[in-house]
């Protein structure tokens, strides 16, 4: 349920500006995009779904659950709203996570607004202190950023003026909004004041594309997710999934192929599960969303392959979105 209900606002925030509504038809378009930036498990992804109004980004419990850039498309009034959703921003320490943290960078700097999330109830944890030095590095060179403190039904208004009070102190944003991604709450009046702020200019996306990546790619994200919500500890972070074959047959229905590439036997185990259940679970919770999201039957066909070194493989990062030479070089955090 959406629930437009006011949060308590501090310094700094903006309730005063209302939705573009139909009555702005003849109003000039805008268009723009907007990068949504935090911490692992901030609520990125929620809040893009939430803002497209529809399951586009995959949403776990755990963290480093989106890899790379993912496009999602909403509109308010006469403004076309490009939501980026990005990985968390985090120490990387493998090739992966570099790759990982570099997109969500690049998404940073590619947009015309940066939305940073962070969690209520965290406050201003190391993690963003980090994200915020390396912001520190943008800002007067074209970077607007706001600040949306998110979980708020996790906490005390009183926390919540404090933290805004804490996060201003520590970082010039234009504006403060409190939300709950996952309620709703708040996220109205964040979405109308981004409509308002997007450049005049033609809108990007056809008025009913909400999603800016191959099918094959979220059918692929929606088997991960899965995966990641049924095996523990490190596992999710081993494992990638493609798509090997589409095909939309006379019947009315998909047949599905992915392949789901584990570093080792072990994994492989694990993945299948005791007489195949592991897998069997994911193949239909999988099977089930991919069948609402395409409206019409979905056959869904998952082969486990052991690939020792598919973290090393240009191609895994070509198939995930990523920039495979973005994930060389040493730690860092930006
Ligand atoms: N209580 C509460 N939980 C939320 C809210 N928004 C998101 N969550 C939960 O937080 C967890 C992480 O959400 P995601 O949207 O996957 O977070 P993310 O920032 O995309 O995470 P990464 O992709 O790992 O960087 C999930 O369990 C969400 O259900 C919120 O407003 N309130
Ligand atoms: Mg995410």
């Amino acid at each position: 349920m959406i629930d437009d209900t006011p949060t308590p606002l501090g310094p700094q925030t903006d309730m005063t500006v209302a939705p573009l509504g139909a009555a702005d038809a003849d109003a000039p378009t805008r268009a723009g995009f907007v990068a949504l930036i935090g911490e692992p498990n901030a609520g990125k992804s929620t809040l893009l779904n939430r803002m497209v109004g529809a399951k586009i980004s995959i949403v776990t419990h755990k963290v480093q659950t989106t890899r790379a850039r993912i496009r999602g498309v909403a509109l308010e009034g006469q403004s076309q709203i490009v939501f980026v959703d990005t990985p968390g921003l985090f120490r990387p320490r493998r090739r992966l996570d570099r790759a990982m943290v570099a997109a969500a960078w690049g998404g940073a700097a590619d947009a015309d607004m940066v939305v940073l999330l962070i969690e209520a109830h965290r406050g201003l944890t190391e993690g963003v202190e980090a994200i915020l030095e390396s912001l520190r590095g943008h800002v007067g060179h074209a970077m607007r950023v706001v600040l949306a403190i998110n979980k708020i039904d996790r906490v005390k208004a009183e926390v919540l003026l404090a933290l805004t009070e804490k996060m201003n102190a520590a970082f010039p944003f234009e504006r403060t909004f409190m939300i709950s991604a996952e309620r709703g709450h708040g996220v109205p009046v964040l979405k109308a004041w981004l409509a308002g702020e997007m450049p005049l200019g033609p809108w990007l996306y056809p008025e009913d594309q909400i999603a800016d990546l191959p099918m094959r790619m979220i059918a692929a994200e929606i088997t991960r997710e899965k995966l990641t919500l049924r095996l523990h500890e490190e596992l999710p972070y081993q494992l990638t999934v493609e798509t090997e074959k589409w095909e939309d047959r006379a019947d009315g229905s998909t047949r599905i192929d992915q392949i789901i590439y584990v570093l080792r036997d072990g994994h492989k185990g694990i993945v299948l599960g005791a007489k195949g259940v592991t897998i069997k679970g994911v193949s239909t919770a999988a099977r089930e969303e991919l069948t609402t999201f395409l409206e019409r039957p979905v056959h869904l066909f998952l082969t486990v392959k052991v690939r020792p070194n598919w973290l090393e493989e240009r191609e895994r990062y070509s198939e995930m979105g990523l920039d495979f030479n973005d994930g060389a070089g040493h730690d860092s955090t930006s």
